[in-house]
């Protein structure tokens, strides 16, 4: 067995505390990374951190029959707005297999048929929103993102507009969801002693508002559904609605349905609009990139509207969006802990309960994706060079059975709103812009705007 290494200076109480930014801890952590290697721990204020990203570690802690999902303090502490909705839920809960049973149809193959129209109808009003805006001033991408996917997973999900793009600044329920995502990054570890829950009492007071705002807009969007009659159209809203009218061995309280509702706007927006901004970021930076991501649009779509076949023929676009998420994977860590006492790659032992976080920039930086991991390159993602690479080095959406279920949603939204824009629009970054990524547990590029013009 061998020591797992940790940052040279380390104080009683404190711990680790030289590099520590409350607000970039992710990036803090790549950076310790570099120095201590695939395998460290952290100490922050008295709670013990194993950050795991070796491509043999991510590998064995894929497998099922050892570990698990964990619920990382972070993602705990969420559960005061998810309870146990699919996300927060342990993996013991029974809510969870009943929610992941009721909601699977939603994320089938013909589920995204369903989806296609309306996703188009919104990156519709994308473009409509951006012609007006195509006079050169700069439009903020993420904040436009964020209107476009929480537009998307309101109407699809619950048939609820949230009428993004009819208002100047972004619907409260983004700013109310922002300030809970970044109160339970930033509280965590100052909560675990008495004088951190002193000094956090004004914060928890403004999140306490917040939850209760995202509650009310919850309650909104039910009510919503409830005043048109008995059934409404066949969305995920439904589906648990249903299950409850009829009685179903899945059914779930009311308590849960509001869980697994805030758990869908959230989940259902927040990663994608970074997926998608951080995507748009790296086509500004690479001219060769942008081209030929254009001409394939050009190509396979035409002039035309595009059928829902035609969306995963954007290959190379969809290329694009995988390298992408390989270098900022914007939801960047998820927890597994042991199942069985075991010891990971022959060296580290753990006993059942303990956990690790997988740190996926790190893992997508593995001698595995070759010598310049830092590099964006899409054709990582050509089939023959993924074939070259083992199983289990690429995780942005998680393992196993409590991946994300949203995967397919995300991937045909975002495929089709990047070929949307790339057809409509010549892009221009900000030549002087530097990427600073903004952490609110998820990740997403700070103060990128482009210029926009018609074609
Ligand atoms: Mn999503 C779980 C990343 C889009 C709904 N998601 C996860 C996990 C990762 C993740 C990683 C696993 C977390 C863990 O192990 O603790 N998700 C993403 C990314 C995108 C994304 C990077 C976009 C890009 N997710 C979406 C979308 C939806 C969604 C879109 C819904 C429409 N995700 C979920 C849900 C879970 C989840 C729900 C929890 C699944 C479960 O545990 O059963």
């Amino acid at each position: 067995t061998a020591a797992i290494p940790h940052p040279r200076w380390r104080l009683p109480v404190l711990g680790d505390v030289l590099g520590i930014n409350i607000r970039t801890p992710l990036q803090n952590s790549m950076e310790i990374g570099k120095t201590l290697g695939p395998i460290f721990e952290r100490d922050v204020l008295g709670n013990r951190f194993v950050f795991a990203s070796g491509a043999d570690m991510v590998a064995e802690l894929s497998d099922e029959s050892r570990f698990a999902k964990h619920l990382a303090p972070g993602v705990a502490s969420l559960r005061e707005l998810g309870g146990d909705g699919l996300f927060t839920a342990y993996n013991h809960e029974p809510n969870w297999s009943k929610a992941h049973n009721l909601l699977a149809p939603a994320f089938t193959k013909s589920a995204m048929r369903s989806y296609h129209r309306t996703m188009l109808d919104v990156a519709g009003e994308l473009t409509e929103y951006w012609d007006r805006r195509t006079d050169g001033t700069p439009v903020d991408v993420s904040s436009d993102m964020t209107k476009l996917t929480l537009e998307t997973i309101g109407r699809t999900g619950f048939s609820y507009s949230f009428d993004s793009f009819e208002r100047s600044r972004p619907h409260p329920f983004v700013q109310a969801m922002v300030g809970a995502l970044s109160h339970s990054q930033r509280t965590t570890f100052v909560k675990t002693s008495a004088l951190g829950r002193l000094l956090t009492r004004r914060a928890d007071r403004r999140n306490a508002r917040n939850l209760e705002y995202l509650a009310e807009v919850v309650d909104e969007v039910i009510r919503a559904r409830r005043g048109s009659g008995d059934t409404g159209p066949e969305d995920l809203l439904e589906l648990m609605l249903r299950a409850a009218r009829e009685d179903h061995p899945d059914k779930i309280d009311e308590l849960n349905i509001r869980h697994q509702v805030v758990t869908f706007l959230v989940a259902g927006h927040e990663t994608t609009s970074g997926a998608l901004s951080f995507a748009l970021y790296y086509l500004s930076r690479h001219p060769e990139v942008l081209a030929k991501a254009r001409a394939e649009v050009d190509e396979v779509w035409g002039q035309e509207t595009p059928e829902f076949e035609q969306i995963a023929k954007l290959r190379y676009v969809r290329r694009v969006l995988d390298e992408s998420l390989r270098l900022w994977p914007t939801a960047p860590a998820y927890g597994r802990e042991a199942t069985v006492d075991t010891t990971l790659v022959g060296k580290y032992p753990m006993k059942v309960g303990d956990w690790v976080l997988v740190l996926i920039p790190a893992l997508h930086r593995d001698p595995v994706w070759g010598d310049d991991p830092e590099a964006f390159d899409p054709d990582n993602f050509l089939p023959e060079r993924i074939r070259s690479r083992p199983a289990h080095v690429y995780k942005p959406f998680g393992t196993g059975e409590r991946a994300c279920i949203g995967r397919q949603f995300a991937v045909h939204e975002a495929v089709l709103v990047l070929g949307t824009i790339l057809r409509r629009y010549d892009i221009v970054g900000d030549p002087d812009y530097q990427l600073k990524i903004a952490e609110r547990l998820t990740l997403m590029p700070e103060g990128f705007t482009l210029q926009l013009r018609c074609r």
